[in-house]
């Protein structure tokens, strides 16, 4: 598969206008010929510009097409419950909302607990892959003493009280990790940062700096590479985004100090570095990432993976990067959506294909824009 550069980016971009264009002019002329006494109605052309745009979709860009939810703040973890509910976090006011896809938008619970200090607070939210019947939702939070996993149960669409399921996560003001999620094996997968303390992602006996695997329950996953430890990486400064792809390699976005942010694909007792090199070291013991980039283009957090293609949300970049699966590796990043939303926290991937991806801009770092904070539907 070969993938597109900037200016064939352009290229695709005219296509498509043009075969937009196209679908208006059908659709003016349909219309009026067939409905000869009824006005065509706004919403059908608009759906039907929809329409063109679906069947020309290898050759667009990703696209917001709606906003699900405004007047947020800083949403963080997004997560999708049976019955086209999801629920959203809110990383300093340790909220938890429910959110429709018509964009209603509930609070269903605040979770006690959270110092929501420098770059902590409620951060990433996972569903129980048994849900249906366990009703249980996890959460990473930043606590006085340390950052910790918990679940509540959602009942009646109230949160339940927070159980711990992983303490000890280091904690500080920043590089704090924060991204959980349920893998394909069922476990628990969770991103941490090394919490302001470098050397901490070397420790094989600190939480920080690593990405953890863990049961349900919070115990060390079997098959872990270290014997009764929940690491499965080390060496990573800030993880705030990973995925699966169709083979079931795992992916995660890394933020870097100052040189380099990373994409790297993650195997078990693998060492990415952190602090003795950053970005692509050719360092024998620690491993390269497959790109990486400048802070000022990415500060990745968020990641989602949809047919093949990973996606990788910016802060400092405001952008969502867009890079394809190509055999072992990968092929050329492009960047869509720069600016134009400001900060970007999360991608996920709905049900159903799209992406939902959320703004960052009420965070310390941010300048809010009317709305904001959002959290935006993309077709891929
Ligand atoms: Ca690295």
């Amino acid at each position: 598969m070969s993938f597109p550069t900037p200016s064939e980016n352009a290229a695709r971009r005219s296509k498509y206008v043009r075969a937009a264009l196209l679908g208006v002019a059908v659709l003016v002329a349909v219309p009026a010929a067939a409905h000869a006494n009824a006005a065509p109605h706004a919403n059908t052309v608009t759906k039907e510009i929809a329409a063109v745009h679906a069947d020309t979709a290898t050759a667009t860009d990703p696209v917001v097409h709606k906003t699900i939810a405004t007047d947020l703040q800083v949403p963080w973890g997004v997560a999708f419950l049976p019955r086209r509910e999801t629920l959203a976090s809110e990383r300093n006011t340790a909220r938890v909302l429910s959110v429709t896809p018509s964009g209603k938008v509930r609070e269903v619970g605040v979770v006690p607990g959270v110092n929501a200090a420098g770059q902590g607070g409620l951060m990433g939210l996972a569903v129980s892959p048994s849900f249906a019947r366990d009703r249980y939702v996890y959460a990473y939070l930043t606590g006085e003493t340390d950052q910790r996993i918990v679940r509540m149960r959602y009942t009646g669409g109230r949160l339940g009280a927070p159980e711990p399921v992983l303490t000890g996560i280091p904690t500080g003001t920043s590089h704090l990790g924060g991204r959980i999620a349920f893998g394909p094996d069922g476990f628990l997968y969770v991103g941490t940062g090394d919490a302001g303390t470098p050397d901490s992602a070397q420790d094989r006996q600190s939480l920080g700096g690593k990405i953890l695997r863990i049961t349900a329950d919070g115990a060390p996953a079997p098959g872990n590479p270290f014997p009764g430890s929940p690491v499965y990486s080390l060496g990573h400064r800030n993880v705030q985004g990973f995925g699966w792809d169709s083979r079931g390699r795992l992916w995660a976005s890394e933020f870097g100090q100052a040189t380099w942010d990373e994409l790297n694909l993650i195997t078990p007792g693998a060492n990415y570095g952190w602090p003795v090199v950053e970005g692509q070291a050719s360092t024998p013991g620690f491993v390269d990432p497959l790109w990486q980039w400048s802070p000022a283009e990415a500060s990745p957090s968020g990641l989602a993976i949809a047919d093949d293609v990973i996606y990788i949300a910016g802060l400092r970049g405001q952008r969502l990067w867009r890079i394809p699966l190509q055999g072992e590796g990968i092929g050329t990043p492009a960047a869509f959506l720069t600016g134009e939303y400001g900060r970007l926290r999360t991608v996920v991937r709905a049900p159903g294909g799209k992406l939902w991806l959320t703004t960052s801009n009420r965070d310390q770092l941010g300048t809010p824009r009317p709305g904001d904070d959002k959290i935006l539907s993309v077709k891929p």
